[in-house]
């Protein structure tokens, strides 16, 4: 208690080896994916308590994911499920397009439902984080992160959002009025400028999210950086120049940053500067949670004592 607590779905992921068409690649690296796990390993990587829960399969990925979670020093609550454990292709077409298929319909992780939630632990968390994937997966799904939010806000739990919009996994139409009604609820918000436009017709995505409530405002933008309005303060913090190399889970070890530092309680402009190095070392890494840095990683990288 105290830490994050966050719920999703996690799944493995067969990422091909290389860049070529599918039919070209000859080995793949098993990888384990999900937003939410990602931030979960992202924050426990850089010090903080993490507790992630989410429905696994009764096979051999479902005990991939709860292991490779726990040995990142993940608290998994992981309920079991007699569907199969969701699962990922990707490959990267060029060094420029990332393809990636999901396998997930039905999966044991889409079959979350209210129930599962363990509300006083909830309820003790530092922050609750959400994201806009986990309601795209079933109706039992969308209910789960609603429960859970009310449960946050009813206890003064912070919500944290990323809006992380799947276009995979439903349309813009339908996605709309549900992260519209989820960034509502929350009190801190990530998303890309074309995310927000979903839902929004303000100009400008930061104003715009903020006047739908959330006191804490990020909008990451890539390579561009991240502008954000916090407490009230507008902050504009330009990416660190990397060489890229795989920007999946760029965005999750931003998020992870972000919240790591305000659970330790750190200032904002402080938090920035973590987030934007986290995501910065994740595009220098291949591979989902694989990507997330330790506090070492990130000196390394900014040549500064981030901190700690
Ligand atoms: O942010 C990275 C995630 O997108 C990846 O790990 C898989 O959760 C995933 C998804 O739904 O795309």
């Amino acid at each position: 208690s105290g830490g994050l607590f966050t719920v999703g779905e996690a799944m493995g992921i067969f990422v091909a080896d290389g860049i070529g068409a599918l039919e070209h690649a000859r080995g793949f690296t098993l990888a384990v994916g999900g937003a939410e796990s990602n931030v979960a390993v992202g924050v426990a990587r850089l010090g903080g308590a993490a507790t992630w829960l989410g429905r696994v399969g009764p096979d051999s990925t479902g005990a991939l994911v709860e292991g490779r979670l726990r040995s990142a020093g993940v608290r998994v609550l992981a309920v079991p499920d007699t569907a199969p454990t969701g699962l990922m292709v990707r490959y990267r077409r060029s060094a420029q397009f990332i393809h990636a298929d999901y396998h997930r319909a039905g999966s044991a992780g889409s079959r979350l439902t209210p129930a599962d939630l363990p509300l006083p632990e909830l309820q003790a968390a530092g922050v609750l984080h959400v994201t806009g994937i986990t309601p795209a997966l079933s109706d039992t799904a969308r209910a789960t992160v609603f429960a859970a939010v009310e449960a946050a806000r009813a206890a003064g739990v912070p919500v944290s959002l990323d809006v992380n919009y799947r276009s995979k996994l439903w349309s813009r139409f339908d996605a709309a009025p549900v992260l519209r009604d989820l960034v509502a609820l929350a009190d801190i918000v990530f998303a890309g400028p074309d995310e927000a436009a979903i839902f929004l017709d303000a100009t400008d995505p930061v104003d715009g999210l903020a006047e739908l409530g959330p006191t804490e405002v990020l909008v990451k933008d890539g390579a561009r950086g991240c502008t954000a309005l916090i407490d009230g303060a507008r902050h504009t913090v330009p990416a660190l120049s990397v060489t890229a190399i795989d920007p999946v889970g760029a965005g999750d070890a931003f998020v992870a940053g972000y919240l790591a530092d305000r659970l330790a309680g750190a200032p904002p402009a402080q938090r920035l500067r973590t987030a934007i190095a986290a995501g910065a070392f994740a595009v220098t890494v291949p591979g989902d949670c694989d990507a997330a840095p330790t506090r070492a990683d990130l000196r390394s990288l900014t040549g500064t004592d981030i901190n700690r």
